[in-house]
């Protein structure tokens, strides 16, 4: 199960996966772009949107058995020092990245724990351990489903789910993009000079992490691209 599987990480995450022979169920809120990746690789698709809690019942109902759970839905929106923060991007980041990633939880946990073998993974980000100027909207966010990772491994700890945070640094998808509302020059940007991570990377980190084998718990992977120290650490080659 990938939330936030119609692009970027989720679904090159679906695709890694449906090849490593996972029978996949994606959701996502655009159904037309979920279909484009589910159908290829014969995976289910169902319309989730990870801040209605309606749609996430509805979602959790209609999935049957689930043994690994990828949190992926999220994202960053602005980048806005604190003295200018929105308010409705914060409280949209928030809801994404950090009650998306608990209702889904919530609602999958019976059928994972019932698989004897489930695993709940998370993507975090570098923007959960390290905050940056510009950032403390998403910083803030992710720090917090950090805590939710953190704190969901000790309360299952003796029950049979694993719980593992992948924290990637840049990786080039619509992230930016999406950031920059649109703004696709701000966007490209960000990976200027660099040679980022691409999905498929954080799709490789996924794999390798719910293949382990089952008394194996990867709480925490970190993975950045070569020219990438920190958050904020960057090297770039002049053209
Ligand atoms: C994305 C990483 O550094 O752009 O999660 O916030 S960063």
């Amino acid at each position: 199960m990938v939330t936030g599987a119609s692009s970027g990480i989720g679904a090159a995450t679906a695709r890694r996966l449906a090849a490593e022979g996972f029978d996949v169920v994606v959701g996502a809120r655009r159904l037309d772009r979920l279909h484009e990746v589910a159908d290829p690789i014969g995976a289910r698709a169902l319309p989730l949107d990870v801040c209605d809690a309606d749609s996430v019942t509805a979602f959790c109902e209609a999935v049957g058995g689930c043994r690994v759970l990828v949190n992926n839905a999220g994202g960053a929106l602005g980048l806005d020092p604190v003295e200018s923060a929105d308010d409705d991007q914060w409280r949209q980041m928030y809801e994404a990245n950090v009650l998306g990633v608990v209702r889904v939880t919530r609602g999958l946990l019976p059928r994972l724990e019932a698989s004897g073998d489930g695993h709940i993974v998370v993507i975090g980000s570098v923007a959960g351990l390290e905050p940056y100027p510009g950032g403390a909207g998403y910083n803030a966010a992710k720090h917090g489903v950090r805590a939710v990772r953190q704190v969901l491994r000790y309360e299952l700890l003796g029950r049979p789910v694993r719980v593992s945070e992948i924290d990637p640094g840049m990786v080039e998808t619509e992230f930016s993009v999406v950031r920059f509302g649109g703004d696709r020059e701000r966007a490209a940007a960000v990976y200027a000079g660099t040679t980022p991570l691409t999905a498929d990377d954080v799709a490789d980190c996924v794999a390798w992490v719910v293949t382990r084998p089952s008394h194996v718990n990867v709480d925490q992977l970190v993975v950045l691209p070569r020219d990438q120290a920190s958050a904020t650490r960057v090297h770039r080659r002049t053209p």
